[in-house]
């Protein structure tokens, strides 16, 4: 009698505590029919902590976006004719004379070395390469090296590849003992980081955040690109990575418009680039460019720029990438140019405080990618890289799609948590979990690639272009 009171009673407990928690997920979903909201809890939690930030929707002022389909001198953009011709190369200038600067271009001397094929790795699911790029054509140069898994069961030769610039070096995507270990200089708080180098101990430090094998089995190729390698991630006045070797000072003055680190990463990006259309076994009309966070907006400014990216992916890119700096919400531009003061160009310094000031918004980045297909993803608990402004970013680039005579983001408000929208060119999702590259990313990243480049998982063509 009394064994079955108790099971009552455990029952009773278990009950009401499924429901506590039902009811508290539901909490920081908000209303399934609004679409996502942030936790009331976190963003009490995150006040508290940094009352400098805002992180409270109630708190976003009003704020007027420019149009992009609006010319400097107030003309109507009203054909994709006009877009291309005039207007897309207008903003473009604005993003490289105000954000991220000025880059060169393909340096006449690159030159590509291949140090590594094994068409037997990964127990055979692989044929794996490793490319040096030598930016200056010389070995002792400035240079970086690329990381090349390819599916061996793909029955096309040359497949569809992901690029990601990767933070803790080639070495620590995944154990393979064949992966060269980085030598590069490497910011501190990596596993196997000793004294900003990569020790053995590093090597698969990061596989969470590649899922090679996966990857490979859903017919798509991944390259990959330690970022240090074009420019190490500290501010050094530019003297050191790619800014040393191409830089003409006037007068050891740098130009308040010259690239600053994204610029660098997201040229390095195109020099990658370069390399693919040189290699038979790569599709290379079917690259797909994606970054993690200060990676993601180099992911973006790279795709805005270089139109043989195909496909462009921001994960969790925030302030500088696919977030509205007009809304002020977590990270803003202030923050950003004070704690990285290397990223951007020194003309983005003017903008601090003084966003309304900006010609252009975040939204405009996400535009010049039109018509090509891009995806923004965003994190629940990732306050400060302003999931609602992300989306707003990607929502506020469909015009420019539409005039363009396809579909853009099409959906009014946000989804609820882990509920893709991938039915027009601009695909979005807010993830549950932190800021954070997921395999949930991956996956939802490769369903979007499947359906703009028609790959299924033999890598076979499914759709005609
Ligand atoms: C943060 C920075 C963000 C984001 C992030 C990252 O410290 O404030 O803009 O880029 O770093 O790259 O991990």
């Amino acid at each position: 009698m009394r064994k079955a009171k108790s099971l009552i009673i455990f029952c009773c407990l278990l009950v009401l505590g499924i429901v506590r928690l039902q009811y508290g997920q539901q909490a920081s979903r908000g209303d399934p029919d609004k679409g996502w909201a942030a936790s009331p809890a976190l963003v009490r939690a995150l006040s508290k902590r940094r009352p400098d930030i805002n992180y409270d929707e109630e708190k976003v002022s009003k704020y007027t976006l420019p149009d992009p389909l609006v010319m400097l001198d107030g003309t109507k953009v009203k054909d994709a004719e006009a877009w291309r011709a005039k207007r897309r190369p207008e903003v473009l200038e604005l993003f490289r004379t105000h954000i991220y600067g000025n880059a060169p271009g393909r340096p006449e001397r690159l030159r590509f070395k291949v140090f590594d094929l094994d068409r037997n790795a990964l127990g055979g699911q692989a044929t794996r390469k490793q490319v040096t790029v030598l930016f200056t054509g010389e070995e002792e140069g400035v240079s970086m090296e690329i990381l090349i898994y390819l599916p061996n069961a793909s029955r096309k030769r040359a497949v569809p590849v992901f690029v990601a610039l990767n933070f803790y070096g080639n070495h620590a995507i995944h154990p393979d003992p064949g992966i060269r270990l980085s030598k590069s200089w490497m910011r501190g708080g990596g596993k196997g980081v000793i004294n900003n180098r990569a020790t053995e101990g590093s090597r698969g430090a990061r596989r969470s955040s590649f899922p090679v094998e996966e990857i490979l089995a859903r017919g798509y190729g991944l390259a990959t690109i330690y970022y240090g390698d074009i420019d190490p991630d500290f501010h050094d006045g530019f003297k050191n990575g790619v800014h040393g070797a191409f830089d003409q000072p006037l007068e050891g003055e740098r130009a308040p418009d010259a690239w600053g680190s994204i610029g660098g990463w997201a040229w390095g990006l195109s020099r990658a680039m370069d390399y693919f259309e040189t290699d038979d076994d790569i599709d290379h009309k079917h690259i797909a460019v994606m970054g993690h966070s200060r990676l993601g907006k180099t992911a973006l400014w790279a795709g805005a720029q270089d139109e043989r990216l195909a496909l462009v992916i921001s994960n969790n890119s925030g302030c500088g990438g696919a977030a509205l700096s007009r809304r002020r919400f977590g990270e803003t531009v202030k923050r950003i140019n004070t704690s990285f003061p290397h990223w951007f160009c020194d003309n983005f310094k003017k903008y601090n405080d003084h966003e309304d000031d900006l010609l252009v918004d975040q939204h405009m980045l996400i535009a010049l990618i039109a018509p090509r297909p891009v995806y923004v993803a965003s994190a629940d608990r990732d306050l400060w890289a302003d999931p609602r402004g992300e989306f707003l970013s990607a929502k506020h680039a469909s015009p420019v799609y539409h005039l363009l005579g396809t579909k853009g983001l099409e959906s009014e408000r946000m989804p609820a948590l882990d509920s893709p929208i991938q039915k027009g060119k601009i695909g979005y999702h807010i993830r549950s979990g932190g800021h954070a590259l997921a395999e949930y990313d991956w996956q939802r990243y490769m369903d979007f690639a499947d359906k703009h480049f028609g790959t299924d998982k033999s890598g076979t063509d499914t759709k005609a272009e």
